[in-house]
């Protein structure tokens, strides 16, 4: 989201997920994104946006060290849980995901989380859980958070969200499907463009 809004140029290259000598050759760590550009190596989504944002057009700096920042992250880390417990289970069928790299992930993520067939049979519990929150960043569109203009907080919001499109039993309420719908226009963000313009 931040290349497309920013208008940088980039090549997107998508790593298996159970690729684990890659990230860990050029970073020492099993961790995505990486950005590998003119003079180095950056392996955090922020410090990835820091480094593209360089007009300033997402007031970045300022941001990362407000006070709102500090909200904005608590609030990231509340929807994140119950996000990723929701939609987990089908994620790993999208094309991301060969048989080898789906098992991969399955069973990392059945460590921390427990089975996903358990997580299945809460998924109500997830979605009441979920909408709580929702509501609270609702009343906080202006129409983007808690601002006239698109700003860094609403791309790290919009990528937490995104994902939930995949849950056939979530539907977002109509005005944060529209708030991410532009977002993503803003943003020419393309899911899964990388599979279908390599085939
Ligand atoms: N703080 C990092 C978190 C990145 C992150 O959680 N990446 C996940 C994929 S989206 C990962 O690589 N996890 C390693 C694994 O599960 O093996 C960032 O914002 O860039």
């Amino acid at each position: 989201m931040a290349f497309g809004l920013l208008n940088v140029n980039y090549e997107s290259v998508v790593l298996p997920y159970d690729d684990e000598q890659t990230p860990i050759k050029l970073t020492g760590k099993k961790m995505l994104p990486i950005l590998k550009h003119d003079k180095g190596i950056l392996n955090e989504s922020l410090d990835i946006i820091n480094f593209l944002d360089k007009d300033n057009l997402l007031k970045t700096k300022e941001y990362l060290s407000s006070e709102e920042f500090k909200h904005v992250e608590s609030l990231l880390e509340k929807i994140g849980k119950p996000v990723h417990s929701l939609a987990m289970p089908y994620w790993i069928f999208t094309p991301e995901f060969t048989p080898a790299s789906r098992n991969y992930f399955q069973t990392k993520k059945e460590e921390k989380r427990g089975l996903f067939t358990n997580l299945v049979k809460r998924r109500d519990e997830f979605i009441n859980e979920i909408n709580t929150i929702l509501l609270e960043i609702e009343n906080d569109l202006k129409p983007f958070y808690k601002s006239e203009t698109l700003t860094l907080f609403d791309l790290l919001l919009a990528a937490h969200l995104w994902g939930l499109y995949i849950v056939p039993e979530f539907q977002f309420p109509f005005k944060i499907h529209l708030y991410l719908q532009s977002v993503k226009k803003m943003c020419r963000f393309d899911y899964h463009s990388d599979f279908w313009s390599a085939k």
